[in-house]
């Protein structure tokens, strides 16, 4: 089967990395051939307010509106809210900024009343502009649970932002993961799917917790297309974020390779860096790229490179 003009592309995504690739391939592909789907696990309960920091990280970049300094958060927010709060003794060490609130507000509320995040998602999507479809992976609650040496268990907010992922990493929960489902709209997405990617996303903290939904692995394994990730380690280093640090306390070599042995069956196809050095496994389709996406020009590049190996693959 060959990438004609009509495939369908679905993206799985974490936070920035993830993001970036989103933009490079919504300018490439109409709203109807690519299907981002986000993960949930980094989602949390903050002084009353749902916040979902993925699914706002590409809704924001996808709009265009992101902080460029930070990769999520809303460009030009200001933090007033956040200063008072201080003032007040309140909880100020996730920084919320005074327009991102609103975002939060609205989410929270909805929630309150019986919506499913899917539709305040499409809503949020839809008062931005963003007409790329963009699916959290599932309705429920599954919250990542982050086992460390020094502090035990923590939050997975609480482990990333709180303690800046300094904590020595011993393992991974996904709470309700198994006994939750992914939603109809994923589940559609898949069966109309002619490829699915794996963003450059941490694969343990952003695609592990959306692998961890029911049974999405095998709905996954199950689907004859192309199933490729891109490597988020480019020259034995993490672009941003905690992915080497955690690959070497879970007693891996910090390689594109131990990405890839990670993810295993679920990938016939990887988009490697040329930083790395060049390796083979059977049944593995590897290209190399320059994957670095320092700007909008990168992630376009990036994504047309990745693009044309599923093509020249499916040929
Ligand atoms: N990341 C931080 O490192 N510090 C923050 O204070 C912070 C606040 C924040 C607020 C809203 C939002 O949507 C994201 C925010 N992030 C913050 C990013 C986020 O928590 C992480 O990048 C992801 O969870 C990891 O993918």
């Amino acid at each position: 089967m060959a990438l004609n003009p009509q495939s369908r592309i679905v993206l799985f995504v974490g936070g920035v990395g993830g993001a970036k690739l989103a933009y490079g391939m919504a300018q490439l592909l109409p709203p109807e051939r690519l299907t981002v789907i986000v993960n949930i696990g980094d989602d949390f309960w903050h002084l009353g307010l749902r916040i979902c920091p993925d699914s706002d990280t590409v809704m924001y970049t996808l709009a265009g509106m992101v902080d460029p300094v930070n990769g999520w958060g809303l460009a030009e927010d200001s933090t007033r809210m956040l200063d008072s709060l201080r003032r007040l003794g309140g909880e100020s060490w996730f920084r919320l900024g005074d327009l991102d609130v609103a975002t939060h507000l609205h989410r929270s509320h909805l929630l309150r009343t019986g919506v499913r995040q899917t539709e305040i998602t499409a809503g949020l999507c839809r008062s931005l502009r963003v007409n790329h479809p963009l699916l959290p992976v599932s309705d429920g609650e599954i919250p990542t649970i982050v086992d460390t040496a020094e502090f035990g268990e923590l939050a997975f907010q609480e482990y990333f932002v709180r303690h800046r992922w300094q904590p020595t990493l011993r393992g991974l929960r996904f709470q309700n993961a198994q006994q939750s489902a992914i939603t109809p709209e994923v589940e559609a997405a898949l069966a109309s799917a002619d490829a699915i990617v794996f963003a450059p996303s941490n694969p343990w903290l952003s695609i592990a917790p959306m692998l961890a939904v029911g049974d999405l692995r095998d709905r996954l394994l199950s689907l004859d297309v192309p199933r490729i990730a891109v490597t988020p380690i480019l020259g034995g280093q993490a672009v941003k974020g905690p992915a080497a640090k955690l690959m070497g306390e879970l007693g891996l070599t910090v390689s594109a390779e131990a990405v890839a042995d990670y993810y295993g069956q679920l990938l016939n196809g990887f988009i490697d860096d040329v930083r790395n050095p060049l390796f083979k496994r059977d049944g593995l389709r590897i290209s190399q790229f320059d994957t670095l996406m320092t700007d909008d020009t990168a992630r376009v590049r990036l994504s047309r490179d990745i693009l044309n190996a599923l093509e020249s693959w499916m040929e």
